[in-house]
């Protein structure tokens, strides 16, 4: 477990840090402060994204660092670094490559992941994988930099929405404090994550708020888009994630609910809940998954049909 994880780290070198597709702030948050950490450490090592960087996160430390493609590793890794990936099938497509010569270490607290790595640190009650990291790195004896901690930090806001979903506790803030005691300010962070959004996102925002339907006696609150909204308006397929999360701030709301039509006629539906059901079983019926508060569906069926479906099995949940 952290033991191991932190022996390991101290006796070998040559480290590769990747985190899943699509990342968000936990995961670049993980990602740039473990490759910063092993750098402080003076240790060789490198951060893999598959994808380009989010322009999101260009705030944070190290971003320029973080790299595409394997072609140019430039040393002999020795061990894989999985952060915040729930299913191995969810890191970067060409690690399953690696997996065959390097030993994989998996941190995460995502509460589904079975533990596919060679060592694997897995706590579903941590608020962020930034916390797992934090706890590596203090475990190691390692002092807590500025630069680090922003990254950290970062994972740790995203994660709780700002502190404001369930499972923030004493040690939540209490972690929070240790991660601003180096002189971090934290309206640095939450300005960057929350005030400097692309227009794009308020202007899809707005087209998602006209289309609202309350339906189900105002306890779901489900919205439509197209990829063609999208496309037009000119914001990427991720905002959907973000917006949809407006959709359950409503009094009387259980679910909230965005739609979007995909080109080729197959549909992605993100679903958000105040916990009373779980969207992550409505999901699972209808080929997605996810968590109890948040989940999401991409199916072959169209969007017309879905959508009846999903209302009919809220509906069943919500035992109208
Ligand atoms: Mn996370």
């Amino acid at each position: 477990m952290i033991d191991q994880i932190a022996t390991t780290l101290s006796e070998k070198d040559g480290f590769v840090v990747v985190t899943h597709v699509n990342p968000d702030g936990d995961a670049i948050g993980s990602l740039l402060g473990m490759r910063l950490a092993l750098k402080e450490m003076g240790k060789t090592s490198t951060a893999f994204l598959g994808a380009d960087f989010p322009e999101s996160f260009d705030f944070l430390p190290g971003k320029g660092e973080v790299k595409v493609g394997f072609d140019s590793l430039g040393f002999e890794p020795s061990c894989v670094i999985a952060i915040d990936v729930a299913a191995e099938d969810r890191i970067a497509p060409t690690l399953s490559v690696l997996r065959k010569t390097f030993c994989l270490i998996n941190i995460d607290h995502h509460p589904t992941n079975p533990g596919y790595g060679d060592i694997n640190f897995i706590r579903a009650n941590a608020n962020s994988s930034t916390q797992l990291v934090h706890e590596l790195l203090c475990t190691m004896g390692h002092r807590l930099t500025v630069d680090v901690a922003k990254c950290l930090y970062t994972g740790l806001v995203t994660d709780t929405g700002c502190f404001k979903f369930s499972g923030v506790t004493s040690h939540t803030f209490q972690l929070a404090a240790k991660l601003l005691e180096p002189g971090l300010d934290s309206y640095d962070i939450t300005k960057s994550l929350f005030e400097e959004l692309p227009a794009s996102r308020l202007t899809l925002e707005r087209l998602m708020l006209e289309r609202l339907e309350f339906l189900l006696g105002g306890k779901l609150a489900l919205s439509y888009l197209d990829i063609e909204d999208y496309k037009r308006i000119g914001a990427a397929l991720s905002e959907g994630e973000s917006i949809v999360n407006r959709l359950r701030e409503t009094r009387g709301v259980e679910v909230g609910g965005l739609i979007t039509a995909l080109a080729d006629n197959s549909c992605k539906v993100s679903l958000r809940s105040k916990g009373l059901i779980d969207v992550s079983s409505i999901a699972s019926e209808l080929g997605g998954g996810g968590h109890r508060r948040a989940a999401g569906i991409k199916s072959p069926i169209n969007c017309k049909d879905l959508r009846l479906k999903l209302i009919g099995l809220i509906q069943t949940y919500l035992g109208n």
